[in-house]
């Protein structure tokens, strides 16, 4: 190391830290009562952080411009606050500050690890549902939290919120837009409001005790990031959508005025596991015209916990009809996904389609696993009696520990029916084993094609973290010797894979014999120009031998 770099790095604080994006959009979190009650203050926050020995260390304030760092943090969180002009309650948050703070994150995904964003917590959970829709294939942490009572009032959550979160979007690597409260992490598309003191609630997917803990199973599949430069961002959401909650008096006509044009979406919150009275045949109609007019009606049950099941008659004809199932989506994320999946210029077909698949964990459809469950119950019964697990209580756990040398298998075998299978148990093609490699990675190796293929439209990602580990590991110990072989037999795909692997075209094999000398010597004329336009230096070829 030079010792520029050296002095640079003991002398800049910023050099080395995590950096974290904050986003204050207002809430209490930020508020100040000035006589008429609550109420967001313009310049308040941040200055009032910055005298906070808590939130800042001081002593740095000179050598990092704008930024705050946050005390006694190992690696070092510098965070730079960026206020919305105005700061506002989050009751007034519009669609184009969803626009906004999207853009923001996207404009800025390179020169941050992690983004929050602080938000009033009575809309909360809309945004943060809205927010995991707009982010395509998101590869960085995203926070979203708030307070409910003011960050400097004496009992406030606001602080541990804050800190908490910084935490999280400074040192861990969730790619998904998350909401901390409480001490909690939850996926930001299975948050409600449940009260108005205390916070939101759905599963967690982590949680501070005395430490960071992540619950397995659930967030498994997401830690590692997509390592992409930049986020695409979703800007175009439909306002044609709305909720409406189902009540025994509620008349045709209001349902029908709920309906019109321009609506194009509709959540329906029916009763229990997802019924609609079936002797009112005036309100079916209602629904069937809508339907047949293009609006996508999504049914979720309005009780606080449960999913839309079709058990009974009065629930089983609404799909009859053509009403999309929601399964166990709040009322925030389904009006979310509707407005994502509204704004698309997709056709009807793939918007329906959309609307019931999972797109960002938002739901858990059972019957996608029925085909195989059997199956399922009985491998994850044997894993679980073989090594003395509690198959019931955690049954994620068991899937996670061993899934991944499941798929390696099923790939190695190329039985596709069995990795699909093994697909569908999980839920997707994301995980990785103790050395991070994904069934695609093992694809590539074994050479399946086949494999490869399917891993891949199914939404395997090319670009999964650990996969240029991974190739690298591979190299390290000697895969690289697989780019002789490839040129001997001419094999040009094989080849090319390799060098997009950064592997060098001129690597020897164990007998000193490099790529483009075999491929010459197996007269593989394509190869021997690839390798040639890949760098591979003739002069090195020819010393062979
Ligand atoms: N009314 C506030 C807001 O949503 C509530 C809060 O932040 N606790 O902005």
């Amino acid at each position: 190391m030079s010792t520029e770099m050296s002095t640079e790095m003991s002398t800049d604080p910023l050099f080395s830290a995590r950096k974290v994006l904050v986003l204050y959009t207002g809430g209490t979190i930020g508020m100040k009562d000035l006589g008429k009650g609550y109420e967001a203050v313009p310049h308040y926050f941040e200055s009032s952080l910055r005298e906070s020995d808590l939130f800042h260390d001081k002593r740095v304030s000179n050598k990092i411009g704008d930024f705050m760092l946050l005390p006694q943090t190992e690696p070092a969180i510098a965070y730079r606050i960026v206020e919305y002009d105005p700061v506002i309650d989050s009751c007034d948050i519009s669609s184009s500050d969803y626009i906004r703070i999207a853009q923001d994150v996207s404009a800025n995904y390179k020169q941050y690890d992690g983004f929050i964003i602080l938000h009033g917590t009575d809309t909360l959970a809309y945004t943060a549902s809205v927010l995991s829709f707009m982010f395509e294939n998101l590869g960085k942490t995203v926070v979203i939290t708030g307070a409910q009572i003011p960050i400097f009032e004496i009992r406030s959550d606001g602080r541990d919120n804050f800190l908490g979160a910084l935490q999280i979007a400074g040192h861990f690597s969730i790619p998904e837009a998350t909401v901390f409260f409480d001490n909690n992490l939850y996926r930001g598309n299975r948050v409600t409001k449940l009260d108005c003191i205390q916070g939101l609630s759905k599963p967690e997917l982590g949680a501070f005790g005395y430490a960071w803990s992540k619950h397995r199973g659930k967030l498994a599949s997401r830690t590692e990031a997509n390592e992409a430069a930049t986020v695409p961002v979703s800007t175009t959401l439909s306002s044609n959508v709305t909720i409406l909650r189902l009540f025994p008096a509620l008349s045709p006509t209001t349902i029908a005025a709920c309906m019109a044009p321009p609506i194009e979406g509709v959540v329906l919150q029916s009763y229990g596991a997802g019924n609609i009275p079936v002797l009112r045949q005036d309100v079916i109609d209602v629904f069937k015209k809508a339907v047949a007019r293009g609006v996508i009606i999504v049914n979720i049950t309005q009780c606080q916990k449960g999913a839309v099941m079709g058990l009974y008659a009065t629930g089983k004809m609404l799909y009859d009809i053509g009403v999309c199932p929601g399964h166990d989506m709040t009322a925030e994320a389904a009006v979310a996904k509707l407005m994502y999946v509204c704004g698309k210029s997709w056709s009807l077909e793939r918007k329906f389609k959309a609307m019931q698949k999972c797109l960002r964990g938002e739901l858990h459809d059972p019957t996608v696993h029925s085909d195989d469950s059997a199956m399922n119950k009985r491998l994850l019964s044997l894993l679980a009696d073989a090594f003395n697990l509690p198959v019931d209580e955690d049954a994620t756990t068991i899937r996670d520990e061993f899934l991944p040398a499941l798929m390696a298998a099923a790939v190695k075998e190329a039985n596709l029916e069995y990795l699909k299978s093994l697909g569908n148990m999980a839920g997707h093609f994301q995980v990785t084993d103790c050395l991070g490699r994904t069934p695609l990675h093992y694809a590539a190796l074994f050479g399946s094609a086949a494999c490869a293929e399917l891993l891949l439209s199914s939404g395997a990602l090319v670009n999964y973290r650990g996969h240029t580990d991974v190739i690298r590991k591979l190299i390290d110990t000697g895969a690289h010797l697989q780019l002789c072989s490839y040129a001997a037999v001419g094999d040009v795909k094989g080849i090319e894979g390799y060098l997009a692997a950064g592997v060098s075209a001129d690597v020897a094999d164990y007998d000193g014999r490099r790529p483009l000398h075999l491929a010459v010597r197996y007269r593989r004329l394509d190869a021997a120009r690839l390798l040639l336009q890949a760098g591979a230096d003739p002069r090195r070829a020819d010393n062979f031998g």
